[in-house]
């Protein structure tokens, strides 16, 4: 009796374990949970006996150790790792520098191709022995390698006869943090930033390390730690020191430290009486901080700028202009290989002219001014990180000038962390757009790419949605936009929906019943927000400041700062005229791009109040009214969203408990705040159309001045 009880203890226990054990979402898509198809685990096994890494460095320590977790842990079996291949079935890592072995395999013109960072995982057969063999030019190349192997672990994927050849398409892949030195995060819905700076440098939080492997595994190689809202205090020696070590935590990982340059620092913190670029005094004092700074982290990576913009200094202060101020930086940067990221997110109400058209006015014209170490960071679209943009039209227009991207993770207007929007298609959406500067297939991903203008620096930097939340993003899926964000600045040329497929299995569960379920509800989810929030090209109609709920009645105060200015809703309709007879923003755009956005009649209909102002009776191509269809594309969205409720739901059983009920309760919380959104803009727009909600739907149970008159205190990322 005793030993039965003993024996169904066990199994209980073992059945909690299995299924209903609780995941706070902690570890990410680094999960390593044991391979439970006995079939791949037999191959897994028989492929995998014994486990070499070659090297001694800091990155081989770290190769070493996430390996033998991994596979120990996902192959139920411990594994060591040695540095002699003596049989067959082992998994060899190593470059040719650090290995005679890896020499020895005839690797040497494949690995030619793929640079510092790629790397080759095949199978080789010497002396008759067969082996899996992960090789690089550089550790840094060996360790992305390695990660990719748990991947395909982690995945379910095959590992007989593996043949792949891996080289990221950008050199710089970034984040930025907007964390300020308070740990207060601008735009931040996740908590408070990582960056403990008050315990710094001698409490390394074992966070720091984890967020290195997170990043290292998606290939990230760079962060920029401070937010472009700068404080110069950063740039003191006591937080240099602070900076140093995590810069030391990062390196083995591939991973570099930037930092925001505040333009007027040397008046700050410099005791000088300008900041002018062109002053000599100036230029010095940059040079021997910089100095300064690279005595302490010798691998610095170097500034990311906002100048200029929304109240921060810079070189236009003097009257100079932005290639004065980003050379004066790179000139202090260049002897030790730093780069500067200058933003050309710039802007002035004092300027007349439409927004969306004034960082293309600003920057095309200083196409060529800039120092080779220099990039300009341009946002995906020209106003703001909205639902849906049209591609920025800087992408293809500043030929001699390397473009990173800017992509924003953190969902400030895509619903902070309280909505399921995988943000990949959006991402996707973008890349994929055909600039046409150097005719039919110059996409944005070859611009950013450097390739459609061969440029030596090419890079993407993705505006970080990471906080101290235990599970670091706040909603459990918005993991998957940083997951996502990193594998497209390794590859901007990858699917959203195989990323999603990836980071699912890694994430939840390789069920094809879960699958079959997640993959489909996150690619439809970034078109259910614009539905619900900006459908049919309108944009900026959020809330004053907090950026969260609607607010398509924001008036006064900055022009540009409201909503009335974008979305110009008037008794004849709704939208903002960039067209030729308008602001003329499409003369931005290359042919036949132009044409295309000018025209009403062929401009895309999910960009068009993004272009045109159109009347309320105009007919879209599927017969309706633009009331109508307006109506439509909110309730649709609110549907959605309805649907991805209920099949969350269905998953009950299949997800580990404490993320299923996480998210169960953040979609609850989605579908109030979709339903706000489309009451609050439908009833407000409806004062203009004067047109009927369409019968079928439900009528909004509130009224215009109950959403008018909400207040809120204290919404996060922001100053309250
Ligand atoms: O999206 C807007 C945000 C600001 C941000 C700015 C920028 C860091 O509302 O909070 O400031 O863009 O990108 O500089």
């Amino acid at each position: 009796m005793a030993n039965l009880t003993k024996f169904f203890l066990t199994f209980l226990l073992l059945f909690t374990f299995l299924i209903g054990k609780s995941e706070d979402g902690y570890e990410l898509w680094l999960r390593y949970k044991p391979v439970d198809n006995q079939v791949l685990l037999n191959e897994y096994c028989k492929a995998i006996k014994e486990v070499v890494v070659f090297g001694q460095s800091e990155t081989t320590e770290v190769i070493k150790s996430e390996i033998a977790r991994g596979l120990s842990a996902m192959l139920v079996q411990p594994y060591s790792v040695s540095s002699v291949v003596s049989s067959e079935n082992v998994l060899v890592i190593g470059t040719p520098s650090n290995s005679e072995f890896i020499r020895s395999l005839n690797l040497v013109s494949r690995l030619d191709r793929l640079g510092n960072e790629g790397y080759l995982i095949v199978e080789t057969t010497s002396k008759g022995k067969k082996n899996i063999v992960i090789a690089s030019n550089s550790e840094v190349g060996t360790l992305y390698g390695a990660f990719h192997f748990l991947r395909l672990i982690q995945s379910n994927k095959s590992v007989v006869a593996l043949n792949i050849e891996e080289k990221p398409q950008t050199t710089h892949r970034l984040l930025n943090h907007w964390d300020n030195l308070d740990r207060t995060i601008e735009r931040g819905y996740a908590g408070f930033s990582i960056w403990d700076w008050h315990k710094l440098p001698d409490y390394i939080d074992p966070r720091y390390t984890d967020y290195a492997r997170a990043n290292a595994s998606i290939g990230i190689n760079g962060t920029v730690i401070t937010n472009v809202n700068a404080n110069a205090l950063v740039l003191t020696d006591q937080y240099i020191k602070k900076v140093a070590a995590l810069a030391k935590v990062f390196r083995p990982y591939g991973i570099k430290i930037y930092l925001t340059a505040r333009f007027s620092a040397p008046v700050e913190i410099g005791g000088l009486k300008t900041a002018d670029p062109l002053d000599a005094q100036v230029a010095d004092w940059w040079k021997t901080k910089v100095e300064e700074i690279y005595k302490a982290i010798p691998d610095f990576g170097g500034f990311l700028v906002k100048a200029n913009s929304e109240g921060q200094p810079g070189p236009q202060n003097y009257g100079r202009n932005h290639a004065d101020g980003a050379n004066m930086l790179a000139k202090a940067l260049a002897p030790h290989g730093g780069v500067v990221m200058w933003r050309a997110f710039v802007y002035d109400h004092n300027v007349p002219d439409d927004r969306a058209k004034q960082a293309y006015t600003e920057f095309n014209p200083l196409d060529g001014k800039f120092d080779e170490n220099v990039f300009v960071q341009v946002k995906n679209g020209a106003i703001d990180f909205q639902p849906r943009e049209p591609f920025h039209p800087l992408f293809g227009a500043m030929p001699k000038t390397p473009l990173m991207m800017e992509f924003q993770i953190t969902q400030e207007y895509t619903g902070c962390a309280t909505h399921l929007v995988y943000l990949a298609p959006l991402f996707e959406e973008c890349l994929d757009a055909d600039t046409h500067a150097k005719g039919k297939g110059s996409t944005v991903a070859k611009v950013i790419d450097g390739s459609l203008d061969n440029h030596l620096y090419s890079g993407m930097a993705g505006v970080s949605n990471i906080g101290n939340d235990r599970n670091w993003t706040g909603h459990p899926f918005a993991q998957s936009n940083w997951y996502a964000y990193g594998r497209l600045a390794w590859n901007p040329n990858l699917s959203s929906e195989d990323i999603a497929d990836e980071w699912i299995r890694q994430t939840f569960s390789n069920d094809s019943k879960v699958i079959d379920v997640l993959k489909p509800m996150m690619m439809q989810s970034r078109e259910a927000m614009v539905d619900y929030m900006t459908p049919l090209g309108l944009h900026h109609i959020m809330a004053r400041n907090h950026h969260w709920g609607p607010g398509p009645w924001v008036d006064g105060g900055r022009p540009d700062w409201t909503s009335l200015y974008y979305h110009r809703a008037d008794s004849l309709g709704i939208g903002f005229n960039r067209s030729s007879t308008g602001s003329n923003a499409v003369a931005q755009y290359y042919e036949p791009v132009r044409q295309q956005f000018d025209k009403l009649e062929n401009c895309p209909e999910n960009l068009l109040l993004w272009f045109h102002h159109v009347p309320w009776t105009y007919k879209l191509k599927n017969g309706q009214t633009l009331w109508n269809a307006i109506c439509d594309q909110y309730y649709r969205g609110t549907d959605a969203v309805k649907q991805m409720q209920k099949q969350w739901q269905g998953l009950k059983g299949s997800i580990d408990d404490q993320r299923f009920d996480h998210v169960s309760q953040l979609l609850q919380i989605q579908v109030n705040e979709s339903v706000w959104w489309r009451n609050a803009c439908l009833l407000y727009f409806q004062q203009f159309s004067k047109m009927p909600i369409p019968e079928k739907y439900e009528k909004p149970d509130k009224t215009l001045e109950y959403y008018q008159n909400l207040q809120f205190r204290y919404v996060p990322g922001i100053e309250n």
